[in-house]
């Protein structure tokens, strides 16, 4: 099937005809949107001659006139194929105006043009435009756009595009129009259109030019209340910006538009970014305090792009890391010097291990810089993504900050209003900081996740310690045999009292071989090394220390990240014991040192209760199976409740202390303060919940009932879904009546619902999928049903007869009718098949085999089964 076949990277060749400017006007009506282009189009000599011909991208754009200089084209006159339109003899220079009509009313796939909740709008990254009109939908193309948007006034009497509101007026039959100009060039992905009956929040921001930014934030009337986080989140992005890396607002208005339906997070569409409504609006009693974080982060995320992504852009879809991996790395540390730097490195370090790690030992793992692929939906992945920010933040450690600074500035200073590569990063990294950076650039062209061994030996007599560091990475598809990796290891040595004596000049190691050695001199007995701190590098450590050395570690390490760290290295051995005696039927008990270990944490006087909430929160599942081959998600299972509930047993007393000082906080208080106590009394009452008594459902269903906000209500009703309990009913009933009328609070209610794993989740899940408030065609919502069941509900999923599975793969059939781009996401699901049993193993392995088999299956789901049965 020719459309499935995959691009590949080598094939790369600049375009063959340059579209200088493009003047678009959108007539919108109820039944259909009529799409007039107008493009001054210019050969590219230095890649096509005059017999080249021009050739478009064009799908689902029903055409209506073409018009070429001052000839109308009748059909015979151009080509017209399932995905393009060509002209095969154009002159060196001319113009083109194409009329087409689209019915996005229809559009249930969220890319190009489409309606939601009745607004208008569009997505174009990654190659939505050509749903649109006919363009050569490339990132190397880059053009003036202008936009005029016609529309009934009642109806849509907001109608936005890029850029600056250059005219608008009064039309017949009460319609009007405006008409939008950008002065930047840009590709095509960054057009948008938004066309609704909105209201708008209002604020500036002034540059440290002294410029004054109108900050415009649209939204349905009903949440004009929701939208003060995320302005003043928007605000803290443009100052940090200017502060951390130099960078100004280059527009005078910058618009943000909340849509319901969306298949991402957000959208940098240059001056008008499209969000996902669950990253823009927060208020305490609807949103969690994670929701807040999260809403900072991507407006954050979505900001920097204005300079790493859109003045700075893409030569091709594999660079797509370039700006990703390095917006994600700039939204990390804006997170990380607002809030608490530990608290955001452990949580990216926990998702890169939970999902990139897999991702790349898996089916799908690619490169930083992919080299093929057939969907690019497919590549918006947590290697480009979060490996990528990863690689960046090598290069900063490796660097030093001032130096990456001066190196960023080089970047911007060479390439801006260019369309560039990975290649050109390195490169001006390498010439900002007079560095050789040749074996540095395997991160980006190599896959898989190297492992890193660590071993010590100390010569008492001459007083040496010598620590042998050595790497491999695992063979797969992509390359048979790894190179070793440039990799930096931040390290200390901590002496028997906790002090740190490392050597200055070893505070960096870097390894650049497959194995070295380091011997330091001068070194007492009974050290003990702290290594990657900071996770300096997205490696599999395997280390030589003791428990004990970990407890030591877990409680004076001065790296907060290592201390964490050493925390879990201990829930994963005291799991992995439990695990195998649960195999071998002994009797279970939990080692002393671990709860030691707790119980100190829990009464360090100095620790942030948000790192104390994270430190005494174990390993979720899919974390755990991640350490072994072949995943045993029964006695994994039941091996992380039999700690959680010995823990709770052993330490009841010092939660209960922990709950209860958690009625001193104001519920309404989004300090770090407020917000790190009931991250601590929700992980105590975590805690408490693993009792299982009728005094500890009590105390959950209190919390419930007197929560006062959506952080302490929502994790509550987690935990009482989570146990049989006469509580769970009525509570469940309780929040329905409260929020049903709030979408985003309703996902919430799904999520708990789907995530629980006592009996009878599947037919729960089931029935759900019939509620008259589920619906297939909200990516949200199919997130927080089918997603969070198949993605973070292993015990249930994969529960032994199939049936999860089957269910499963019933709805990716059927939803791939419907939404391709977000049930390739759902399929990935089935990808790690080959970790489990066999019996479960052939159990999805047939499933896969029938979702492969559906006739008229999209190109996103094919790549995603087919290379994973492949
Ligand atoms: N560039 C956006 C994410 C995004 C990517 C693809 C989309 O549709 C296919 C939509 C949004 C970001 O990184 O925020
Ligand atoms: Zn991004």
């Amino acid at each position: 099937m020719k459309k499935h076949e995959p691009k590949y990277l080598k094939d790369y060749r600049p375009p063959a005809y340059w579209i200088d400017t493009i003047d678009l006007q959108f007539d919108l009506y109820e039944k259909e949107v009529i799409v007039t282009s107008f493009m001054k189009i210019q050969r590219n000599n230095e890649q096509a001659g005059e017999h080249t011909p021009l050739v478009l991208n064009c799908q689902d754009a029903d055409i209506l006139h073409v018009v070429a200089g001052d000839m109308v084209l009748l059909p015979g006159e151009y080509e017209r194929g399932e995905d393009y339109f060509k002209l095969n003899r154009v002159p060196e220079q001319f113009t083109l105006e194409i009329k087409n009509r689209l019915t996005p009313q229809n559009n249930t796939s969220l890319e190009g043009l489409y309606k939601s909740s009745g607004t208008f709008c569009t997505q174009c990254e990654a190659e939505g435009f050509r749903k649109i009109t006919c363009f050569s939908d490339r990132p190397d193309v880059m053009s003036r756009f202008s936009c005029i948007i016609t529309a009934d006034e009642n109806k849509y009497p907001v109608l936005l595009s890029n850029g600056n509101l250059v005219k608008k007026g009064k039309l017949e039959n009460n319609r009007h129009y405006v008409k939008w100009e950008d002065p930047f060039k840009k590709p095509s992905y960054l057009f948008a259109l938004v066309a609704g009956d909105l209201v708008c929040i209002k604020d500036t921001f002034t540059t440290c030019s002294g410029r004054e930014i109108d900050l415009h934030i649209y939204v349905e009337a009903e949440n004009k209340d929701k939208c003060g986080h995320a302005m003043a989140s928007l605000k803290q992005s443009m100052a940090w910006d200017e502060q951390r890396f130099g960078r100004e607002y280059d527009l005078d208005l910058y618009q943000i538009v909340a849509v319901n339906d969306f298949n991402m997070g957000a959208m940098e569409n240059k001056g008008l970014n499209v969000f996902n409504s669950k990253y823009v609006l927060a208020r305490p009693e609807t949103a969690t305090d994670q929701d807040f974080m999260n809403i900072q982060g991507v407006i954050g995320h979505e900001y920097f792009h204005n300079w790493t992504g859109n003045r700075v852009t893409l030569q091709n879809w594999f660079q797509l890391s370039l700006k990703e991996g390095l917006t994600v790395f700039r939204d990390q540390e804006f997170t990380a010097d607002l809030n608490s730097r530990a608290v955001k490195r452990i949580s990216d370090v926990k998702n890169l291990r939970t999902l990139q790690f897999p991702e790349d030992a898996g089916p799908m793992s690619h490169p930083v810089r992919p080299e093929s692929y057939i969907e690019m939906n497919n590549f918006y992945t947590m290697t480009v993504y979060e490996k990528g920010a990863e690689v960046i933040r090598m290069i900063h450690e490796i660097l030093g900050r001032e130096i990456f600074r001066k190196g960023m500035d080089l970047y911007f200073h060479r390439f801006d209003g260019r369309a560039v590569t990975t290649e050109d990063f390195i490169q001006t990294m390498e010439d900002a900081a007079g560095v050789d950076l040749s074996r540095f650039r395997l991160w980006y062209s190599q896959s898989g996740t190297p492992r890193v061994t660590v071993r010590r030996t100390y010569n008492e007599k001459r007083r040496q310690l010598t620590i042998k560091i050595a790497q491999t990475t695992p063979p797969d598809h992509n390359q048979q045999q790894k190179k070793a990796l440039h990799i930096p290891i931040k390290f200390g040595l901590l002496d028997k009292n906790g002090k740190d004596i490392t050597p200055p000049e070893h505070h960096l190691l870097e390894l650049k071989s497959l194995e070295k050695e380091w011997v330091f001199d001068d070194i007492p007995s009974e050290t003990v090394p702290s290594l990657f701190r900071g996770f300096s590098a997205p490696v599999i450590m395997d280390t030589d220390l003791t428990c004990e050395e970990l407890s030591f570690l877990m409680a004076h390490d001065n790296d907060a990240f290592n201390r964490w760290d050493a925390a879990q290295q201990l829930y994963f051995r005291e799991i992995d014991t439990l695990i195998s005696g649960l195999q071998s039927h002994a009797t279970p008990t939990v080692s002393s040192h671990v709860i030691n270990a707790l119980e100190k944490a829990l009464k360090d006087p100095h620790m942030d209760r948000a790192l104390m909430a994270k430190t005494i929160t174990l390993p979720d599942e899919n974390e755990i199976g991640e350490k072994y081959e072949i995943i045993d998600v029964d006695a994994i299972h039941s091996a992380r409740q039999f700690l959680r509930q010995s823990i709770a047993k052993e330490l009841e007393g010092l939660f209960m202390e922990i709950i209860d000082s958690g009625s001193a906080v104001d519920p309404k208080d989004l300090s770090h303060n407020a917000m790190a106590h009931r991250s601590l009394v929700n992980a105590a009452l975590s805690y408490v919940a693993a009792l299982e008594s009728p005094q500890s459902q009590e105390i959950i269903y209190q919390h419930f009932i007197s929560s006062g906000n959506m952080t302490r209500e929502i994790f509550s009703l987690t935990l009482l879904c989570d146990m049989t309990s006469p509580f769970t009913g009525p509570a469940l009933e309780q929040f329905y009546e409260k929020w049903h009328t709030d979408p985003l609070v309703m996902d919430k209610w799904f999520s708990v619902q789907a995530g629980a794993t006592v009996p009878g989740t599947l037919d729960k899940i089931k029935s759900l999928c019939r509620h008259p408030d589920f619906t297939w065609k909200n990516p949200n919502r199919i997130r927080s049903l089918i997603g969070v069941f198949g993605m973070t509900n292993p015990f249930v999923f994969h529960q032994a007869d199939g049936a999860g599975y089957q269910f499963f793969a019933d709805k990716v059939i059927d939803l791939d009718k419907i939404n391709p781009q977000i049930t390739a996401r759902m399929v990935s699901v089935f990808n790690r098949y080959k970790r489990y049993d066999a019996r479960r193993r052939e159990l999805m392995k047939n499933q896969l085999k029938r979702i492969h088999d559906v006739r008229g299956l999209s190109r996103d789901v094919y790549e995603i089964v087919s290379r994973a049965l492949g």
